[in-house]
């Protein structure tokens, strides 16, 4: 029942109100309540608010609320951006300052990014609904200092950070920041952020020191390439993708697992001595040179040397595998005549050479220049390198040479070893120029509706298809395409161009708009897998890296919409509660996740995406080079961080 009730009187069946009669008692006695309540609060407001309360007079205590509403501005709307310009966390980067709110909520920055996204749509629409907030999103830049030098003032620090400073310049790289002008670019750069941190965070939660994460049912994940032991794959792999980003707590804490934690010495089981390299010596030489900090460079000569006795064979050719513990070494039984694999023990010369310099010891560079020369005097069938060579015998087993899976990175090698060099090491780039002459001429095809590929070979016989992982090769030719001119320079780029599209087209073939591992190359089914094995998609960045070199080296922004194709499916198929998975079939609507986060997709993945839509001076690719995993080395005599003793 109405408290203040009324005779209610209808209208065609609907109620309407009666006229106002004078206030009973009832009702005079709850007006009265409800009147010393308001009265009770307001004078509540004034004696509790500490803002109200100062000694300084109420009408300074208003102007100064006032004021903080004021400053608050559109935060009131949408909280603070992450680069805040007085944040309570500072980075600052080698001689770059900049300030970033790293214990912000990951949540908050995805809702921020939509709103923002929204915002776009609309005022593209010209349906201006609402108005973008000015809020700061530019990077400020100021202090000249190191970042371990600000590490050292900030930290209780317990062990003494030594760095080596870099060589004197007056040029030196941007390693941090690194923003686009245009601000709907910015607004994509900080999901990539977003997505890095829903990584992260996740692995820190369940899975830290171990080495990947199951994003699904939320522990570690004990069956990739480490094994169960517990080496951190994750951290290693990802910590400079964090330093980059800027998240500079992560970064923080990665340090010191790595300080307190990283060492291979009770591993009693077979690691490989490729995956070592590349995610683990790579990870922490990439550490080094942008920060200088001694601990990265001193625990990748540490590991390197477990490594060595891989290389004590009759040929100098390392085993694939090695017991860091005993010492004792093999190779995989499924490979032809138990050979070693071209593309990982060809995939070892940016590391070694780049050890040896900084830490004036020759051995790991004396080991990549004998791998070279061995393959460089052996007979190639055609010219052209097959896949196994025994470690014994220096023969080359089955010959089948591909650009994908078993191949791949030791081209890619031959042609970075030459940047790596600062163009000094000739030899590798000749080697590189030969090889992809005798590919081209035998193995390079267009499907028939005009799709460029690059086919793989079993003795003079093609297989119409290619891995994804031969996706990386478009970026490998548009760089083998910029930074030479001779005359393969305009082919190098076509087939440059020709292969990216192939591989968009094998991502856009599918359901999920992911590409399968492998795909083929039939009448009437290009660029899509056949065989149910084929068409799982773990996390694989190759093309995403082709999309990120392409862009930088062409400027097509096609490049930078493909890339951000690649997001939106990975939100939507890959994304997981705590992380992100790859997933079993890209041909159906709602696939199946594997509940595998693999470490590259922090080392790759997520650095190509950010990069993608970053300034180029962000890791420019005049100073830096890649290697295998994504991990940035810097190029000997053009950038002051290489750290070396030249
Ligand atoms: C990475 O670990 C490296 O890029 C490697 O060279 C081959 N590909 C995987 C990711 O797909």
């Amino acid at each position: 029942m109405s408290l203040l009730s009324m005779h209610n009187r209808y209208l065609n069946g609907a109620p309407i109100p009666s006229p106002r009669k004078p206030f009973r008692s009832k009702e005079k006695c709850l007006i009265l309540m409800i009147f010393c309540i308001f009265i009770l609060v307001f004078c509540g407001t004034f004696l509790y608010l500490p803002e109200l309360r100062s000694s300084s007079g109420t009408r300074e205590s208003f102007s100064k609320m006032y004021k903080q509403i004021q400053d608050a501005g559109p935060d009131l709307l949408i909280p603070a951006p992450p680069y805040a310009e007085e944040s309570k966390n500072n980075i600052k980067s080698n001689n770059r300052h900049f300030n970033y709110q790293a214990d912000e909520d990951p949540h908050l920055l995805d809702d921020r990014y939509k709103l923002m996204m929204k915002i776009d749509e609309e005022q593209q629409k010209n349906q201006k609904v609402l108005e973008r907030p000015d809020i700061a999103l530019k990077i400020k830049f100021s202090s000249p200092k190191s970042y371990i030098e600000n590490y050292i003032e900030s930290e209780v620090v317990e062990n003494m950070i030594k760095t080596v400073p870099p060589a004197k310049s007056d040029h030196y790289p941007v390693t941090v920041g690194g923003e686009d002008n245009d601000e709907s670019i910015r607004m994509k750069r900080l999901k990539i952020v977003e997505m890095m941190r829903h990584a992260w965070d996740n692995y820190v939660k369940y899975a830290w020191g171990m080495n990947e994460l199951k994003p699904v049912s939320k522990k570690a994940h004990n069956n990739s390439v480490f094994g169960s032991a517990p080496l951190g794959a994750t951290i290693v792999d990802g910590l400079d993708t964090l330093y980059i980003m800027g998240l500079h707590d992560e970064f923080k804490r990665g340090r010191e697992w790595i300080a307190k934690h990283l060492n291979f010495d009770n591993i009693n089981m077979h690691l490989s001595v490729f995956e070592i390299n590349i995610r683990f010596i790579g990870g922490l030489l990439s550490c080094y040179a942008l920060t200088g900090d001694t601990l990265f460079r001193d625990k990748a000569e540490l590991i390197a040397n477990k490594l060595l006795p891989a290389f004590h064979t009759p040929t100098g050719i390392p085993y694939a595998l090695i017991n860091v513990k005993t010492g004792s070494v093999e190779n995989y039984n499924w490979a032809s005549a138990s050979s070693s694999i071209l593309s990982e023990f060809g995939t070892l010369h940016l590391e070694f050479s780049y050890l040896s310099d900084i830490t004036n010891n020759k051995i790991f560079k004396e080991k990549v220049q004998h791998i070279r020369k061995v393959v460089k005097e052996v007979d190639k069938p055609k010219g052209l390198y097959p896949n196994y060579m025994h470690p014994k015998t220096g023969n080359w087993g089955q010959h089948h040479i591909s650009l994908g899976g078993l191949g791949d990175s030791f081209y890619e090698y031959l042609l970075k070893s030459w940047i790596q060099s600062g163009r000094v090491d000739k030899e590798a780039r000749e080697m590189f120029d030969e090889a992809m002459e005798a590919v081209f001429k035998h193995m390079l095809q267009e499907s028939p509706s005009g799709l460029l590929y690059i086919s793989d070979m079993k003795y003079d016989k093609l297989d119409q298809k290619m891995d994804a992982l031969a996706c990386f090769a478009g970026g490998m030719f548009g760089l083998s395409s910029k930074t030479l001119q001779n005359e393969m320079t305009n082919k190098y780029l076509t087939v440059a161009e020709g292969i990216a599209n192939t591989c968009h087209e094998a991502y856009n073939r599918s359901t999920a708009k992911l590409a399968p591992e492998s795909f083929k190359f039939t009448e009437g089914n290009e660029a899509r897998a056949i065989k149910s094995s084929d068409k799982y998609y773990i996390l694989r960045p190759e093309t995403v890296e082709t999309y990120f070199t392409l862009w930088r080296l062409t400027k097509n922004p096609k490049y930078r919409k493909w890339g951000w194709e690649v997001v939106e499916a990975l939100e939507k198929h890959c994304r997981a509660e705590a992380g992100y998975s790859g997933i079993k079939n890209v041909y159906v609507p709602n696939p199946i996740k594997d509940d595998v986060q693999q470490s590259y997709f922090l080392a790759e993945m997520l650095k190509y995406l950010y990069l993608l839509f970053s300034d180029d001076s962000l890791i420019s690719l005049n100073e830096w080079v890649f290697n295998s995993e994504a991990h940035p080395l810097p190029i000997k005599g053009h950038n002051p961080f290489y750290r070396g003793k030249h």
